[in-house]
């Protein structure tokens, strides 16, 4: 997987008790080509497109105005647009969420937004030239609160 990788030996047995055990002397990784020739400063691989998010949801319920929190992707291709799916619980009203793509704020799907909605999919395009490629940071806002709404939460995000 991405990221950190664990590898676990475990003395398994003794073998009728004629091993005391063994040692693993030294330990190597062959990264394929592929992956490799990409080995600049920010050494993040790039994952394939249409992975998963981390950290969601993202709990916007029940905080001050302004509050913002943030999910990372990374895309490989950045040659054509992006299909970003969202899904949002309780966004009442198109002001009570911003979304900031890189730290450009663009508008969000109307199928999310729905008086007491509830869990709402809808899918925005997300042009080229917002886009980076490795990763990109997207950014949701509790806006107003309108009629005292409670704030909403991101509870999945799909890349395509
Ligand atoms: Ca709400």
């Amino acid at each position: 997987m991405a990221g950190k990788n664990t590898l676990t030996f475990e003395f398994a047995s003794t073998l009728n008790g004629t091993t005391g055990g063994y040692r693993v002397e030294g330990l190597e990784v062959i990264v394929p080509k592929a992956a490799s020739s990409a080995s600049s400063a920010s050494s993040t691989p790039s994952a394939p497109q249409g992975q998963s998010f981390g950290n969601l949801p993202l709990r916007l319920f029940n905080q001050p105005v302004g509050t913002k929190r943030s999910t990372v992707f990374s895309l490989a291709d950045i040659s054509q647009p992006a299909r970003l799916t969202i899904s949002a619980n309780d966004i009442d009203a198109a002001q009570e969420a911003k979304l900031y793509l890189n730290g450009k704020q663009i508008g969000l799907p109307q199928g999310i937004v729905e008086k007491n909605g509830g869990i709402l999919t809808d899918s925005l395009t997300l042009a080229p030239n917002l886009l980076r490629q490795g990763e990109n940071t997207l950014t949701f806002e509790l806006g107003t609160n309108p009629n005292g709404s409670s704030g909403y939460s991101i509870t999945a995000l799909a890349i395509a």
